[in-house]
């Protein structure tokens, strides 16, 4: 018998990219959408015929409890959210509700079924914040800098309260950041390979950006999603930090963009607006996946290298 997943956060980066792995492995995919005045299936157009499309938003749990009973799932990759950090200075109550209540109200839904289904939630390295440890494993205190971070807490923990409390089957994935071709255009990466390309097509003569000496620990989402995977199909429920080990800046994720391109000095195609800059930074984020590496079998397949130029070449090819 095929094994049933449900996906919330489906047209997302992430969603769309765990359909693909879990259609590979011949699962039946249902995936959890919220009603908006236009469709929004960028990512997920190709997988229209392949999956079903439920209703159901986080802030709603009637709406998840009908997912749920619809879909008959065994397994819940819980990956929606209010995901833009700087937003959530903007928004810190709806990115509360969405990103910390909307676990909780998912996971009372699956109480309220009755049916053995294994969770996931999708964590963040932005609980780590002002990292206290550097890198950061399984055991780093956390330290979370923004309203997301807070909220992505708050659903860290109750994953793993009601693990504790009625022995649900529930793994957080503490992904760090991971990138992909379907990136929103809003979050650094994707808006500069999206600038670059149109600076190499003469569609653009600049890209204006916030602060370009933060580091991350960038991987490849089609990487992380088969983390995600790994985690449900392990004996027992555990956390797991997912992250390459290694972190770079703006400025050599700039560095390697334009490189793509041809260009070597791209400073006359930067400006940089207060705009974009955070109330509070997190200047580093790195992660340690050792547990992952040994507990689960994964590791990162895609260099940083590669990971930029998949990104620039496919934002050229779109806009060609
Ligand atoms: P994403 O592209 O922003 O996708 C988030 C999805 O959540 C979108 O499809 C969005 O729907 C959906 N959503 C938002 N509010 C909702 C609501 N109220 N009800 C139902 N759906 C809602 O994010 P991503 O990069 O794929 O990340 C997936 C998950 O991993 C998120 O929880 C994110 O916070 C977390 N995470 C991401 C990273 C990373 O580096 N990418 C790292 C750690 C953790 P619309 O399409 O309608 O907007
Ligand atoms: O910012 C700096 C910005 O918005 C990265 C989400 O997936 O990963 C992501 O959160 C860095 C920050 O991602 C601009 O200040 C400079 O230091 O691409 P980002 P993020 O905040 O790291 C974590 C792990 C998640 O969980 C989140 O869901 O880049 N930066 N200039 C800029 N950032 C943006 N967005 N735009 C700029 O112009």
């Amino acid at each position: 018998m095929k094994k049933r997943a449900l996906i919330t956060g489906i047209n997302g980066m992430d969603g769309s990219h765990l359909a693909d792995l879990l259609l590979e492995k011949n699962y039946e995919v249902f995936g959890v959408e919220r009603r908006s005045s236009t469709r929004n299936r960028v990512n997920t157009l190709h997988l229209v015929e392949k999956i079903e499309f439920l209703n159901g938003d986080l802030t709603d749990q009637n709406s998840l409890f009908r997912c749920l009973k619809q879909s008959d799932p065994d397994e819940v990759y819980n990956l929606a959210a209010q995901s833009f950090v700087g937003e959530s200075w903007n928004t810190p109550e709806y990115t509360s509700d969405v990103t910390g209540l909307g676990a909780l109200r998912m996971l009372e839904s699956i109480r309220e079924f009755g049916r053995d289904v294994k969770y996931y939630q999708a964590s963040s390295s932005e609980m780590f914040g002002r990292m206290v440890e550097n890198p950061a494993r399984e055991t780093t205190p956390f330290y979370p800098r923004s309203p997301y971070g807070v909220s992505k807490l708050y659903a860290h923990w109750i994953t793993k309260n009601y693990r504790e409390s009625y022995g649900m089957f529930n793994c957080s994935g503490i992904l760090f950041n991971h990138e992909s071709e379907r990136r929103g255009l809003e979050f650094v990466t994707r808006k500069i390979s999206d600038g670059v390309a149109r600076i190499h097509l003469g569609l653009s003569d600049c890209i204006t950006l916030g602060n370009l000496e933060a580091k991350r620990d960038w991987g490849y989402a089609p990487d992380y999603v088969e983390a995600m995977w790994m985690m449900l199909q392990q004996e027992n429920p555990d956390d797991y930090i997912v992250a390459t080990g290694s972190c770079y800046s703006i400025k050599d994720f700039l560095n390697e963009a334009f490189s793509v391109v041809g260009i070597s000095d791209w400073s006359p195609y930067i400006k940089q607006d207060p705009r974009f800059m955070r109330p509070a930074e997190v200047d580093v984020l790195v992660g340690d996946n050792s547990k992952a590496r040994e507990n689960l079998g994964w590791k990162p397949r895609t260099s940083f290298k590669d990971l930029v130029k998949i990104m620039v070449e496919n934002d050229i090819n779109s806009l060609k």
